[in-house]
Formats: C-alpha cells, sequence, structure tokens
C-alpha cells in the first residue's frame, strides 16, 4: 500500500516499520491501543481517544514518551504524511523491547507506532438492514482480573467471542459478564431502545468505555431523549423496540435479530435512523483539522 508509518519519533515506509520479537507487546500483549477515524479532514473524537490510551497507559504502569499534545500532532502528521482525510488510524504503545520474561521493568522503553489506512466502509446495505448476532457462550473478562476498560493488546477474550460468532455464522457477537448480564460485542458498545428510552450497560458490568458510545449518549441528550446506563438481561434485548451497536469501526449499526428473535419490527428503528444521521453531521464538526 506504500503507507508511511510514524514509529518510535520517526516516519518510515511501511517496509522499514518494523518492531523487535522481544518486544513485550508481540511476547505477551503488553500493550495499548485506540482506533480512531478521521471524517471530512478532521480527527473524530481525538482528545477522547488520546485520553483513554494515557488513561489506560497510567493504569498499567506504562510510561508513554511523548506527551498528550505530542501524540496529538503525531496523529495529524501521519494523516498528513498519507495524504488522508478520511481514514482509519490505529494508535499503539507497547511495552517496548524486552527479554524473554514478562517481567515489565525489563522494557526500558515503550514503542509506539501510528499507522493511518484509507478505510472501506460497511456496505451501506449493512445499515440499513441490519445485523443479525448471537449470544456467545465466552464471558467478558471481569474486571478485577483483566479490565476491559483497558484498551490493551490482550484481546483473546473478544477473538474467542469472535469465533463463537463466525461458527454460528453471523456477523457479530453479544457477550455477557460473569453475572449473565449483557456486557458488549467484541468490538462494539449496545444499546436498546424500549419505550422511548435509550439504555446501555454502565461501564462497571464490564466493558470498554467507548467513544462512540459516550457520544451516541450524548446525541441522544441533545434530542431530548432519556438515556439510561442500566444492566439489562438476554430477555431485555429480546424484548426491546430497538437494537444497535456502536464503535469506531463499525460507528452505528443497527441489529435486527439475536439468538434467533426478531427484534422489535425486524426491521432498523426510527431512534437509530435519527441518531445515524446526526453522528454523521457530528462527524463534519468534531475534532481537530488535518489540513488548513
Ligand atoms: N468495546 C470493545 C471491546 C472495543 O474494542 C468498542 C467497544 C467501541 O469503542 P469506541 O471507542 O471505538 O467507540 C471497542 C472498540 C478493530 C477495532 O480493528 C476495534 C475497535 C475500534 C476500532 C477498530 O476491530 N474497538
Amino acid at each position: 500500500m506504500g503507507l508511511i508509518i510514524y514509529l518510535d519519533g520517526k516516519y518510515v515506509p511501511e517496509e522499514e516499520a518494523v518492531v523487535s520479537v522481544f518486544d513485550h507487546g508481540l511476547l505477551y500483549g503488553d500493550g495499548i491501543f485506540e482506533g480512531i477515524r478521521a471524517y471530512h479532514n478532521r480527527v473524530f473524537k481525538l482528545s477522547e481517544h488520546l485520553e483513554r490510551l494515557y488513561e489506560s497507559a497510567r493504569t498499567i504502569i506504562l510510561e508513554i514518551p511523548i506527551s498528550e499534545a505530542e501524540m496529538q500532532e503525531v496523529v495529524l502528521e501521519t494523516l498528513r504524511r498519507n495524504n488522508l482525510r478520511d481514514a482509519y488510524i490505529r494508535l499503539v504503545v507497547t511495552r517496548g523491547k524486552g527479554d524473554l520474561g514478562l517481567d515489565p521493568r525489563r522494557c526500558k522503553v515503550a514503542t509506539v507506532f501510528c499507522i493511518a489506512a484509507s478505510i472501506q466502509l460497511y456496505p451501506e446495505e449493512l445499515y440499513e438492514r441490519g445485523l443479525e448476532m448471537v449470544t456467545v457462550a465466552t464471558r467478558r473478562n471481569i474486571p478485577e482480573a483483566c479490565n476491559p476498560r483497558v484498551k490493551s493488546l490482550n484481546y483473546l477474550n473478544n477473538i474467542y467471542a469472535k469465533i463463537e460468532a463466525n461458527l454460528a455464522g453471523v456477523p457479530e457477537a453479544i457477550m455477557l459478564n460473569q453475572e449473565g448480564y449483557v456486557a458488549e460485542a467484541t468490538g462494539d458498545n449496545i444499546f436498546l431502545v424500549k419505550k422511548g428510552k435509550l439504555i446501555t450497560p454502565p461501564v462497571y458490568v464490564g466493558l470498554l468505555e467507548g467513544v462512540t458510545r459516550n457520544a451516541v449518549m450524548d446525541l441522544a441528550r441533545a434530542r431530548g431523549i432519556e438515556v439510561q446506563e442500566k444492566v439489562f438481561t438476554r430477555h431485555d434485548m429480546y424484548n426491546a423496540d430497538e437494537f444497535f451497536l456502536t464503535g469506531t469501526a463499525a460507528e452505528l449499526i443497527p441489529c435486527v435479530k439475536v439468538d434467533g428473535r426478531p427484534i422489535g419490527t425486524g426491521q432498523p428503528g426510527p431512534l437509530f435512523q435519527s441518531l445515524l444521521h446526526d453522528f454523521r453531521e457530528l462527524t463534519k464538526t468534531d475534532g481537530p483539522v488535518i489540513f488548513e
């Protein structure tokens, strides 16, 4: 593809953007990342993504060698060097090069890289028709063991769930927490609509506090819709009026069938359509400009 990649202070051709086999990001999944999008020459919710990245770093005691302001410039400059105004950005910070022992103190300096690539959006028909999903047996990691709020490089929990969805022949999985409450999908947050209210599981259930999730809650409130963060079960899901997912990759995607039960009318609902419209409008004005 001939991309220019930011790696540890330099912008290099992708062939030269390589990390050590002794990097603990690879050996142990010891690191963190963000998936970010640029729309219409702006980086959507960049400060929110950077805040989450630095908070994840603090929790795992990972020292990021550059400041948040410098990181913002890395993202913008990587986009400029690749002449991208609409893009998908992958920002990664690993524990860095160490040895074959898991002690993070063996890693002297974190590895930082940023990839900006053009992105193929889902076909429009998926947003119009909606997805089918299944609840999978793999439970979401418990916060006391591997906190889902940390956007770590350790995604095996989610990959297990994705494999189950693949085996079931559907594009996405619903993951429950240890108590059986609905948590999230493999890379997306979950919303349902019931009697005009928008409901999403609270962060303490054990999920990633999505940037898109928070944006959608704000958009709903701006429309005068009541938003509730409360726990719910599969029963609530099956009896929702509308159901949809949010995430940087998926944006807002309707789900019309869960575990064989059609949701609501079996078609994407009106509140979903309104929020998707508002979201697309917001992407035109939110975030720092790439090319002045
Ligand atoms: N839950 C999980 C577990 C995620 O990984 C979200 C929710 C949604 O969060 P945001 O902040 O994006 O609204 C995510 C995000 C990928 C990919 O390459 C995954 C995510 C984001 C971008 C790309 O699969 N996950």
